[in-house]
C-alpha cells in the first residue's frame, strides 16, 4: 500500500513528470494524482490525455501563484516537484523564466509544504555539481574509471539553468534544516525516453532524421552524458518517496555514460543512416564536459535497480516511439529548428 494517497505532481505535463504520473497511475492504483502545470512550451496536455479521469486531475497554473499552490497543498499528502525551465540552451538566451520558475516557484512550494506540514520531494539534476574531466584527459585512466558525482560532491553549476537548480536545492536543504521541512532530494543524470521535448539532444536528432535533416552535433561531440531511462527515474523517485530518509539527497543514475558522437552514431545506425550523416555546429557556451553519477548508495539503501540497463535497447524503443507518434512532435519541429538556426546550433 502506498504511503501517500494524494500526490501533487508539479510539471506533470512535461517529459519526466508525465512519465512519473503514468508510472504511478499504472503501478499504484490506490493513489490519486493532481498535476499542477503551467503548460509552457514544454508542457503538453497530450502527454496525459489518455489517462483515466478517476485517477487524476490536471490543474493549469503557475507554481509561483501562492494562493493556488496553498489551496492545492492543503489537500495533498505529498508533493513531487518536477516543474522547471529545463533546457540549458534556453537559459543562455533568456535566463529570466529560469529565475521565476526554478527559484521563485520552488520557494513558493516549500513555504506551502512547511505551512501544511506536507511531505516534499525535490527533483533535481546532476548538473548542480558542474562537470568532470573527460576520461581521456585524466593521465593513466582508462575506460570505466574516473571520478563520479556522489551526494557530497561540491556544488559548482555552469549555466543559468544549473545555477537555478542548484539554488533551488539549497533552498530545500535550508528549509529542511531551519524549519524541519519533511523533504528529500534527488539529483539525476540525463533522461531519455518517450514524451521528451524535441529541443533536447536525442529527440532532436531522431526527428531530424525523420524530417530529412542532418543531425547536429555541438563542438567536437566528445562531451559525455550519463543516460538513464525516464521509467527508471520514475521508479527511483517513487522509492525515495516511500522509503527515503527525510533530509537526505539521493543520486539516481544507471551507469549509462556515453559521449555524444557515440549516441548519435547509434541513432544513425538504428535508423538505417550512414554513420557520417550529421554536421558539427557551434558549441554551447560553457558546455559541461562530462557528467557521471555514482548511484551505489541509493541502490544499497533503497534496493532500487534500473530496469533499462541496455542503452541500445532503450534507445531503439525511444526511436520507435517518435516514429509512431509523429503527430505529437511534427507541428513544433519547424519552430524549434528556426530557433536553433538563429544561434547557429
Ligand atoms: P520539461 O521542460 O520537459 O517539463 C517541465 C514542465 O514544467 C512542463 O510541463 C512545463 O509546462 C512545467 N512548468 C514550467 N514552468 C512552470 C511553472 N512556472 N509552473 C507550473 N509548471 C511549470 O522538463 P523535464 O525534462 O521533464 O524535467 C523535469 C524536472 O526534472 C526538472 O526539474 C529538471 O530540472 C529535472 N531533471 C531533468 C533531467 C533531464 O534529463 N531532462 C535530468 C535530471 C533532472
Ligand atoms: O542538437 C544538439 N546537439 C548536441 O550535440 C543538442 C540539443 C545537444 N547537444 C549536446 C549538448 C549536451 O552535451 O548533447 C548533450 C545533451 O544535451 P541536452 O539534451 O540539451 O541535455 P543537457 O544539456 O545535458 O541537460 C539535460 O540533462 C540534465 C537536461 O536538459 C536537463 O534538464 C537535465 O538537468
Amino acid at each position: 500500500m502506498a504511503k501517500y494517497k494524494r500526490i501533487l505532481v508539479t510539471g506533470g505535463a512535461g517529459f519526466i513528470g508525465a512519465n512519473f504520473v503514468r508510472y504511478v497511475i499504472e503501478e499504484h492504483p490506490e493513489v490519486f494524482v493532481t498535476v499542477l502545470d503551467k503548460l509552457t512550451y514544454a508542457g503538453n496536455i497530450n502527454n496525459l490525455i489518455d489517462l483515466p479521469e478517476s485517477r487524476f486531475k490536471l490543474v493549469i497554473g503557475d507554481i509561483v501563484d501562492a494562493e493556488l499552490v496553498d489551496q492545492l497543498v492543503a489537500e495533498t499528502d505529498a508533493i513531487v516537484h518536477y516543474a522547471a525551465e529545463s533546457h540549458n540552451d534556453n537559459s543562455l538566451s533568456d535566463p529570466a523564466p529560469f529565475i521565476h520558475t526554478n527559484l521563485m516557484g520552488t520557494f513558493n512550494l516549500i513555504e506551502a509544504a512547511r505551512k501544511h506540514d506536507v511531505r516534499f520531494h525535490h527533483v533535481s539534476t546532476d548538473e548542480v555539481y558542474g562537470d568532470l574531466p573527460l576520461r581521456k584527459d585524466l593521465p593513466g585512466r582508462g575506460e570505466g574509471e574516473g571520478e563520479k558525482f556522489t551526494p557530497t560532491t561540491r556544488y559548482n553549476p555552469s549555466s543559468p539553468y544549473s545555477a537555478t537548480k542548484a539554488g533551488s536545492d539549497m533552498l530545500v536543504k535550508a528549509w529542511i534544516r531551519s524549519f524541519g521541512l519533511k523533504a528529500t532530494l534527488s539529483n539525476t543524470s540525463n533522461n531519455y525516453g518517450p514524451y521528451q521535448h524535441i529541443e533536447k539532444f536525442i529527440p532532436r536528432q531522431v526527428t531530424n532524421v525523420l524530417s530529412g535533416v542532418k543531425p547536429k552535433l555541438y563542438g567536437n561531440g566528445e562531451n559525455v552524458r550519463d543516460w538513464i531511462h525516464t521509467y527508471d527515474h520514475a521508479t527511483g523517485v517513487w522509492a525515495i518517496l516511500e522509503k527515503g530518509q527525510i533530509g537526505k539527497t539521493y543520486l539516481l543514475g544507471a551507469n549509462g555514460e556515453k559521449d555524444n558522437v557515440t549516441v548519435l552514431k547509434t541513432i544513425l545506425d538504428q535508423m538505417g543512416c550512414d554513420s557520417d550523416y550529421f554536421e558539427f555546429v557551434n558549441d554551447r557556451p560553457g558546455h559541461d564536459l562530462r557528467y557521471a553519477i555514482d548511484a551505489s548508495e541509493t541502490r544499497r539503501e533503497l534496493g532500487w535497480q534500473p530496469k533499462y540497463n541496455d542503452f541500445e535497447n532503450g534507445l531503439a524503443k525511444t526511436i520507435k516511439w517518435y516514429e509512431e507518434n509523429k503527430d505529437w512532435w511534427i507541428q513544433e519541429k519547424r519552430d524549434v529548428e528556426l530557433k536553433y538556426a538563429s544561434i547557429n546550433r
